[in-house]
């Protein structure tokens, strides 16, 4: 029984170890640009003084963490620091990562809704080349590894190339795709999907979408034609309406979510390509400024380059260098 326990805690500690490997792997840009810098800051400066802030400030803001974010960051670093008597620089860095942890940690949870038994459908939306298809292509591999039964839609009928992109996708997870001639209507392409789902007893359906800037209005009333097929034919479908996010477009990025969210009726964030960007900060940024939650991030191009959000291991992953440092230093 022991032994049996031990197991199970040394396989979890395991999981959750190689998944902050693998932010720490994809967040190298980042951690390099920010977290160096901030390391250099606390060593030149020492005492935490009004120029200590306005250089952490600016460090912040090259991580594209976001002007209001920064703000709100700053003033309750300063607060914490009075409270707790800080002097010394050194000791503000674990005070940092619990404001951050703090900053991305929501109410609402950062888990993909699908039912637990029968149909799910997960909708992609975004602009173009942000990752939509390539995030279905890893999300199926996910599911399909933990024995669920994965179908694929092919609502991309725009782009030249879109239904061969998901179908090569398809065929390296070991899945099948629906689709139809490219330029046909891509709401009647989901008609088709969600009927081979269900005959076929599949438990995630996963719908890609052609590329669309937010202010096209043709383009979004077809959107919302295919929202209105899913939602007719399954009952609490779509489960999820996920909006694609580039992390490398930075607060580009939030300001797509700004106005997609409006509009779309999104339920979650994927920000892709964080590997792309030493600007990773954004992730802070959307989550506080933003009513949405982040789901999934994008660390590579690869089929396993896909995490489910944690904020704590994000927060981790970040800061990897400057706690081993830290601890170091108190060795
Ligand atoms: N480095 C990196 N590249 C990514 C990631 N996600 C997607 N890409 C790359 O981004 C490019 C565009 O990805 P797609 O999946 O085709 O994007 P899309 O949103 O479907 O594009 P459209 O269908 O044209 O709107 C591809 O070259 C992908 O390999 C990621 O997390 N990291
Ligand atoms: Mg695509």
């Amino acid at each position: 029984m022991v032994s049996f326990f031990k197991r199970l805690k040394d396989s979890i500690s395991q999981k959750t170890e190689s998944v902050t490997n693998k932010f720490k792997e994809g967040l190298t840009k980042t951690r390099t640009a920010f977290v160096e810098r901030v390391e250099e800051l606390i060593t030149r400066r020492k005492k935490i003084d009004e120029a200590f802030y306005e250089e952490l400030e600016e460090i912040l803001i090259g991580a594209d963490v976001g002007v209001n974010t920064v703000m709100q960051l700053i003033d309750e670093l300063r607060v914490e620091v009075k409270k707790r008597k800080i002097e010394d620089a050194a000791e503000l860095q674990p005070v940092l990562s619990e404001k951050l942890i703090g900053l991305l940690r929501g109410d609402e949870d950062n888990k993909i809704h699908l039912e637990s038994s029968g149909l799910s459908v997960v909708l992609f939306v975004g602009v173009n080349g942000v990752g939509k298809t390539t995030t279905i292509g890893k999300l199926a591999h996910k599911y399909k590894s933990e024995g669920k039964r994965v179908l694929l839609a092919a609502g991309d009928t725009f782009r030249a190339g879109a239904i061969e992109q998901l179908e090569v996708w398809g065929q390296r997870v070991g899945v099948d795709v629906i689709k139809q001639s490219s330029g046909s209507d891509p709401a009647a392409v989901m008609f088709d999907a969600v009927q081979a789902a269900k005959q076929r007893g599949v438990d995630i359906l996963l719908c890609d979408t052609a590329g669309r800037l937010q202010n096209k209005s043709n383009l979004m009333e077809e959107l919302n034609k295919i929202y209105r097929v899913i939602q007719r034919e399954v009952p609490g479908a779509p489960h999820e309406v996920l909006l694609v996010l580039d992390a490398t477009t930075g607060q580009n990025a939030l300001s797509q979510a700004k106005l997609f969210g409006e509009k779309s009726g999104v339920t979650g964030l994927v920000l892709t390509k964080l590997d792309g960007t030493a600007k990773g900060g954004i992730v802070i940024a959307i989550r506080n400024e933003l009513q949405l939650p982040v789901k999934l991030v994008g660390l590579g191009e690869k089929m396993d380059d896909l995490q489910e959000f944690d904020s704590e291991q994000f927060v981790h992953a970040l800061f990897a260098g400057l706690i081993q440092a830290s601890e170091q230093v108190e060795e």
